[in-house]
């Protein structure tokens, strides 16, 4: 048997950039006397963004959830109507459709990916729909080339949720390619985090400007000629209804002193996701869900699914863990559609969502950081193993 953890193991321990390397970023910004606002540190890390990602554009925010609820503002949809999205998903996907008075509309997912279904989308395309939200969950591509199909076929725009998917890409290519905007979320439980932050990544760039405005009240600078001639370069007004998205300098410092480290934390990973490979797969009970060969895993989260018996499920495992000092997460359990502000949509009936119902009561994710270090991820298994016997 092995012995419980005397420390509490947590699901994630946020990484944090080399002290030296981010003391100085934040005594250059201390002596700056400038502390947000777009200044040095901002638009520095939005352009190593740029290059780090291979993109071509980019917004940074104070976090995924404000920037989603811009992204899907910014593409100005018609109040009231409906976006279809995921109920398998962190409760801030289908919160951001609400917060633009629109009706989010649950659509089932797949079993291999567990992200939505283009079948389940097209079956929930009415005349009233005006986007889709599908995720990338835990960084598991979505089906890209059939839902951009389904979007051009029914005149639909796309926003990805890609908050688990930083540095995913299909075939080499980014996994923000797709879509008319893509968030990416930078809190300090992701793998790559800024503290709290995010940013919209667009091909378009005429949505920059856009952004740009409602990312800051909706301020928008303007010069006419009648303010030139009266020696007035610029003007601000307020364009839009916006709101407070912008990041601080001292989070943009300590994500730029991050960036160059990811590698490095993603090779460490590599080699824990090997271990709970190696010594959970030959469990019948557990099966792994694997991203195919095309893609790169962006390594945010393990989950793994359970295969119910009379004496082994998911509860029961993460209850077992529990008393092991393990703080496994069912993560996303209960599914979005039962939480009490969507429950009575018609679209969160069950019989609607069964992949998701199945996927959610069976799914835990096991401890995923680079600290974890080999020889805890093996003790894992092993606790996994004991409460199996
Ligand atoms: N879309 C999707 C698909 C998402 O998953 C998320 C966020 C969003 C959108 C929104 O993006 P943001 O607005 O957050 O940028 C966590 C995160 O807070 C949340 O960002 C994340 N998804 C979600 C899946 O997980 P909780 O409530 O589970 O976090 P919490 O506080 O229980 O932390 C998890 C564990 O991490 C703790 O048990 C211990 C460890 N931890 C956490 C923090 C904050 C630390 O060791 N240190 C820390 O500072 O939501």
């Amino acid at each position: 048997m092995a012995d419980k953890f005397e420390e509490s193991i947590y699901i994630t321990k946020p990484l944090s950039p080399k002290k030296d390397d981010i003391f100085k970023l934040w005594e250059e910004v201390m002596d700056s006397g400038w502390f947000t606002n777009m200044g040095k540190q901002h638009n520095l890390f939005e352009k190593e963004l740029l290059e780090y990602l291979k993109i071509e554009n980019i917004s940074i925010f104070n976090n995924g959830t404000i920037a989603l609820i811009v992204a899907l503002k910014a593409l100005n949809l018609p109040l009231g109507s409906e976006v279809i999205t995921t109920p398998f998903t962190f409760a801030a996907t289908p919160h951001t459709i609400s917060w633009n008075g629109l009706k989010p509309v649950f659509a089932d997912i797949d079993l291999d990916t567990m992200t939505l279904s283009p079948k389940a989308i097209e079956k929930a395309i009415t005349l009233n729909t005006s986007a889709i939200l599908p995720v990338h969950v835990y960084g598991f591509p979505c089906d890209v080339e059939a839902i951009d199909k389904i979007a051009k076929k029914h005149n639909l725009k796309v926003i990805y949720d890609a908050a688990h998917a930083f540095t995913t890409e299909i075939d080499g290519r980014s996994i923000c390619d797709w879509g008319n905007i893509t968030m990416l979320s930078f809190h300090a439980t992701k793998l790559f985090n800024s503290i709290e932050g995010g940013a919209l990544v667009y091909s378009d760039k005429k949505f920059g400007n856009k952004i740009y405005e409602l990312r800051n009240f909706g301020i928008k600078r303007i010069e006419t000629e009648e303010d030139i001639k009266q020696g007035i370069k610029t003007r601000d007004i307020i364009s839009d209804v916006g709101i407070n998205g912008k990041m601080n300098e001292f989070q943009a410092a300590w994500g730029r002193a991050l960036l160059n480290e990811i590698k490095f934390e993603q090779n460490k990973l590599r080699e824990i996701a090997n271990v709970y490979v190696e010594h959970l797969s030959c469990m019948n009970e557990i099966y792994i869900p694997t991203i195919p060969k095309n893609i790169s895993n962006s390594y945010q989260y393990f989950p793994i699914i359970v295969r119910q018996n009379d004496k082994f499920s998911r509860d029961n495992l993460y209850d077992e863990l529990l008393k092991n000092n393990v703080y496994s997460r069912k993560y996303f359990y209960p599914l979005c559609s039962d939480f009490e502000c969507y429950k009575s949509l018609p679209s969160s009936n069950p019989l609607n969502l069964s992949v998701a119902h199945k996927i959610s009561n069976n799914v835990l994710c096991l401890p995923f950081y680079s600290n974890l270090g080999i020889e805890k991820a093996k003790k894992i298994c092993d606790i996994v193993k004991d409460i199996k016997k």
